[in-house]
């Protein structure tokens, strides 16, 4: 058989014993390296997706894939019924790592928002007394923040929510970065107990809030004494330039000290993707004691959340980006990817905009949500060796692993704009 055919053969296989709950840009990988995919075919392509920002360390990085062939040679798995020899040092690293006192290890970021619900919940009902069963939840509109059905109840996207109710109550929607309508919700609003939002808003097409939006949503949260909760899935580990993007412009020297003047510190911080690069699921919520303690034993767990995989490899793969200044490379790098690509689209007819921060950016491609321009662009792309993908429609996110050197992302802002230049009128 061919290999086009066996690609169409594997494709054909998850259709027929699969969940249609993709469209794949038609490609079957087989390997990664660092920056680099290659498929069955022996095809080499630029990884311009990152897993959505979970390979930030590159793919199979050789540290990472050392901790996970020690560990798993070892122990793969006690549960929390008995304790193992890696999560309480995971624990205290990646705490002093992120500076907050408390750390609740999860597996897939869903998990992780979830965890963050029912500790804000928690804390309203035994320290803000908010009445049994009324406490709610502000979130963004158009927010991404996971696929469980309570997670979809507040969901803006049609296709995640319809038809998969009786949906969750208890969470209250106000448009992203909108301050006053923020301030209002908790003037109105007595029973919050928890703001959650994405610093930036990835799965939405990299919609970036004013600068001052999430110190003043801060400001009003301390005021009116609610938890405010920063969905950093996608946003943390470096991938905007920053260790966190509520870090703001940190201009660290080595491993991306917070500049306290810049950073918005929240209440709890969700995180997950890139904690493990991508090698393992691994996720983690994390805030100071006085919240944390209201989870009583019995109260919160799961099979696999702390497992000594995931500490060993979440403590690498953390090393790594500190180690080997991705943040600073993706502040640096997502600088000259927009300053270069802005040329040429200040003159396209194809390509509306190009916004982001570090490596975590998205075009708006002059076509109507649903048509399929942003879809064939992408298709081309593929062709010219770099895996792309739109969402959305007409938005196709630009997020290559942060170990990208000058030189590949160079490379790599040639095929993007000679392959726009093929759509060009
Ligand atoms: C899919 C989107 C990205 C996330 C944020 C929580 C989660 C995610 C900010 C949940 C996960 C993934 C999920 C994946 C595609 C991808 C995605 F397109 F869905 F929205 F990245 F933008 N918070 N995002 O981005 O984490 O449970 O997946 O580990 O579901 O299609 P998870």
């Amino acid at each position: 058989m061919g290999t086009l055919d066996k690609t169409k053969e594997i494709i054909k296989l998850e259709r027929l014993y699969g969940v249609n709950d993709y469209k794949s840009i038609p490609v079957v990988l087989e390997r990664g390296d660092g920056v680099f995919l290659w498929d069955i075919e022996g095809k080499k392509y630029y990884d311009f997706l990152s897993a959505y920002s979970a390979v930030n360390q590159g793919h199979c990085h050789p540290r990472l894939i050392r901790a996970l062939k020690q560990q798993v040679n070892n122990l793969t798995l006690t549960s929390r019924a008995f304790h193992n020899n890696k999560l309480g040092i995971y624990m205290k690293y990646a705490t002093e790592y992120f500076g907050f006192e408390r750390l609740l290890p999860s597996n897939t970021g869903a998990e992780a928002v979830e965890a963050s619900i029912k500790i804000a919940r928690k804390w309203g009902y035994t320290k803000k007394n908010i009445p049994e069963n009324n406490a709610e939840i502000i979130v963004c509109k158009n927010n991404f923040h996971g696929r469980t059905t309570t997670i979809i109840s507040f969901s803006s996207d049609k296709a995640s929510k319809e038809n998969f109710g009786p949906h969750t109550s208890g969470f209250i929607e106000i448009p992203y970065n909108d301050i006053e309508s923020l301030k209002e919700t908790l003037e109105t609003h007595p029973n919050v107990v928890g703001f959650l939002f994405e610093p930036i808003q990835g799965e939405a097409g990299v919609n970036i809030p004013n600068p001052e939006f999430a110190r003043k949503a801060k400001d009003l949260c301390s005021q009116f004494n609610v938890l405010l909760i920063a969905d950093e899935i996608q946003t943390g580990i470096g991938r905007t330039g920053s260790l966190l993007a509520l870090c703001g412009s940190c201009n660290c020297s080595g491993h991306c000290e917070r500049q306290i003047e810049t950073y918005v510190r929240p209440d709890l911080l969700i995180l997950g993707k890139a904690i493990s690069g991508g090698t393992y699921p691994v996720s983690a919520v994390l805030c100071d004691g006085h919240i944390m303690e209201v989870i009583k034993p019995g109260q919160h767990g799961s099979t696999f959340g702390g497992n000594p995989i995931a500490c060993s490899v979440a403590i690498e793969a953390l090393e790594v980006i500190r180690d080997e200044k991705l943040t600073q490379n993706a502040r640096k790098l997502g600088i000259r990817f927009r300053k270069t690509l802005q040329h040429y689209i200040d003159k396209s007819k194809i390509v509306l905009s190009l916004r982001g921060r570090g490596l975590l950016n998205a075009a708006t491609i002059n076509n109507t949500e649903g048509c399929d321009l942003a879809w064939n662009i992408c298709l081309k792309l593929k062709e010219n060796g770099l895996l792309a993908k739109p969402t959305h429609g007409n938005i196709i996110r630009f997020s290559p692993p942060l170990v990208i050197t000058d030189t590949q992302l160079d490379d790599c802002i040639k095929i993007i704009i000679s392959t726009f230049k093929s759509f060009e009128p």
